[in-house]
């Protein structure tokens, strides 16, 4: 039943989710008041504030946020008299207390807000991590789950002037059905991680676009115009004044347009990240974006950017902040991880393992960086799971909805390292097939394994390949696999006759800790990796992008060696405090080369 609902949505208009009226994209276009700041939280291990004593739902639980009315009444929890935690943000690093904790946290605020006339009233959650029931005043507005995803709820008809609360309950208790699954190599950070706003709009308004060049074209704008509200046969036209585009349509009873028009546009690229004013004005809303045009695919094993084949120099990132640790949230956080990325010589990120805050994406746009971005699928997911599937399907679209305009995003990813079986291949399969129906413009890629044909030969050959755009493929040979100098006489095949990014390989050092070039831990070590690997991927024929692994030390619990890992996953190529290690200068030589 639910997947017959979303499927008859995804017909209405492509990219809208299940959910009262779906995501509303490009909040920067809209009114908004920020609700981030303190909030006031309850930790609550045993979800006793959902739950009675019998587990059973409570109907006057936390949310509930009651005070008590006379002198004997008892009330056994106080958010006001609680101690605060800062939105945005992980709990984990802003309190010793909650370092290693998974489990439910509730979040209150209190506001208040004069809705204009004529208006409808959004709470919009940048992502919270992992599962949040969201409550006003008492009311649920409902669940959204999933821990890097935006949501939105509708509050119209529940807001008042004065004396609002909106009570969140966050669960990051780690789950084998859910995406990720139980295992990970990074920290799992709980709470209201990103920005959460109101977002005021008109009664019928712009809910979401797709203003892009159609794939294969690169004078060719298509796409469409999702309006929701009661008016929704509206005339919409777009405009992009620098290139002289005014063109109207008119949307049908669904509320949706679409648009296809020739535009001389100078295409977006990481050497002029052309970003043009684009206004899409309907009788009762109009918004403004900032929308970079160009092309991209694949011609046998080459990757076009533009019409020309292009090599993606990139590297991995984790969102997590530079230099004061725990997720990254800011602006400033994107902006830091992008310049050292650009320092290295890149022109490309991998933003693994799931989606990044929507900062990353807009700088990258700026700052001329193609972008893979990613869904947590990761190692191993439950296949045969229908509920994990529709989960997945369902982060895939919050994600693409949010970053479907931006012209860094060249690759959609679908998975990391998975093992093969027939459920994850249709599994996977379900999931590129979604993808391309709501994007049918970037190039899909996963991050798949290899193996040995013999002891020289790597082959590439995952029956998933046959239906991605562009190989992906982690190796870490000179780490995991053999030391450093095992890459020299290595060969590698692929089944395929497509591009490959080499999406992972590196290995750990600790910045500031030296030896010799075969002991472990030290910045030797790790440089001595990164010599042999240059040498190695020098040779493969069909390589077109390497993103190694990666950019900055993060927070991982599998990783305790004490006095060198300490919970962090060493593999930088700049340590957790920003400082640079010596891996870090051998592949911006190799990038220098390579411009
Ligand atoms: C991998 C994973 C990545 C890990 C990395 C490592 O293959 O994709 O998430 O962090 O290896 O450091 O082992």
């Amino acid at each position: 039943m639910k997947i017959l609902i979303l499927v008859s949505l995804l017909v209405l208009a492509p990219g809208v989710r299940a959910q009262q009226v779906g995501l509303i994209t490009n909040t920067e276009a809209r009114k908004t008041t920020s609700l981030d700041g303190q909030w006031q939280v309850i930790v609550d291990p045993y979800e006793s504030g959902y739950y009675d004593y019998r587990y059973q739902p409570s109907d006057n639980g936390y949310f509930k946020n009651a005070k008590p009315k006379s002198k004997s009444d008892l009330i056994e929890y106080d958010f006001d008299k609680s101690a605060t935690l800062k939105v945005p943000g992980d709990w984990n690093t802003q309190t010793d207390q909650l370092f290693f904790y998974e489990g439910t946290v509730w979040y209150k605020k209190s506001f208040d807000y004069q809705r204009r006339p004529d208006t409808r009233v959004f709470v919009y959650f940048g992502a919270a991590n992992y599962l949040a029931d969201v409550y006003l005043n008492g009311e649920k507005l409902g669940r959204h789950e999933g821990g890097f995803t935006p949501f939105n709820f509708e509050i119209t008809k529940l807001v008042r002037d004065t004396g609002n609360f909106l009570v969140v309950k966050v669960d990051n208790k780690r789950r084998l059905d859910a995406v990720p699954t139980l295992m990970t190599d990074w920290w799992n950070y709980g709470g209201i991680t990103r920005d959460v706003e109101l977002i005021e709009t008109p009664t019928t308004f712009v809910q979401d676009y797709m203003v892009q060049l159609q794939r294969g074209s690169r004078d060719h704008v298509s796409g469409w115009i999702k309006l929701a509200g009661e008016k929704l046969s509206q005339r919409i036209t777009v405009r992009i004044p620098e290139a002289g585009v005014s063109r109207s349509f008119t949307a049908d009873g669904n509320g949706l347009a679409t648009i296809d028009f020739n535009a001389d546009l100078k295409l977006w690229s990481p050497e002029n990240p052309k970003l043009y004013e684009v206004f899409i004005e309907a009788e009762t809303d109009r918004v403004r974006d900032l929308i970079g045009f160009r092309s991209i695919e694949t011609r046998g094993t080459d990757i076009l950017l533009n019409g020309r084949p292009i090599f993606l120099r990139g590297v991995c990132i984790h969102d997590e902040a530079p230099l004061r640790g725990g997720r990254a949230y800011s602006r400033e956080d994107a902006v830091t991880l992008l310049s050292w990325a650009k320092e290295l010589g890149a022109n490309f990120v991998r933003l693994a393992h799931y989606p990044h805050n929507e900062f990353m994406i807009r700088e990258a746009d700026r700052m001329g960086i193609m972008v893979w971005s990613e869904i947590p699928v990761y190692w191993t997911i439950q296949w045969e799971n229908p509920a994990t599937l529709e989960n997945a399907r369902n982060q895939l679209s919050e994600v693409i909805a949010r970053d479907k305009n931006r012209a860094a995003i060249v690759i959609w990813s679908m998975a990391n390292e998975t093992p093969l079986s027939d459920a994850r291949l249709a599994f996977l399969r379900n999931l590129i097939s979604h993808a391309r129906s709501l994007d049918p413009t970037r190039l899909l890629s996963a991050a798949m394994e290899r193996h040995y044909l013999d002891a020289k030969t790597q082959m590439i050959d995952d029956p998933l390949g046959e239906f991605l755009d562009v190989l992906g493929c982690n190796e870490y040979v000179g780490w995991y696999d053999g030391l450093p100098e095992k890459a020299d006489g290595l060969e590698w095949k692929t089944k395929y006759e497509k591009p490959l990014v080499m999406s992972e390989f590196g290995g750990e050092a600790q910045f500031g800790n030296h030896g010799d070039a075969l002991t472990r831990w030290t910045e030797e070590y790790q440089a001595n990796v990164y010599e042999h690997q240059i040498g190695m991927l020098k040779r493969i024929p069909f390589l077109r992008g390497t993103s190694p692994w990666i950019l900055m030390d993060f927070r991982s619990p599998r990783r305790p060696l004490p006095g060198i890992q300490d919970y962090w996953n060493r593999k930088g190529l700049v340590s957790d405090r920003g400082e640079k290690k010596k891996a870090f200068y051998i592949m911006q030589r190799w990038y220098r080369e390579l411009q």
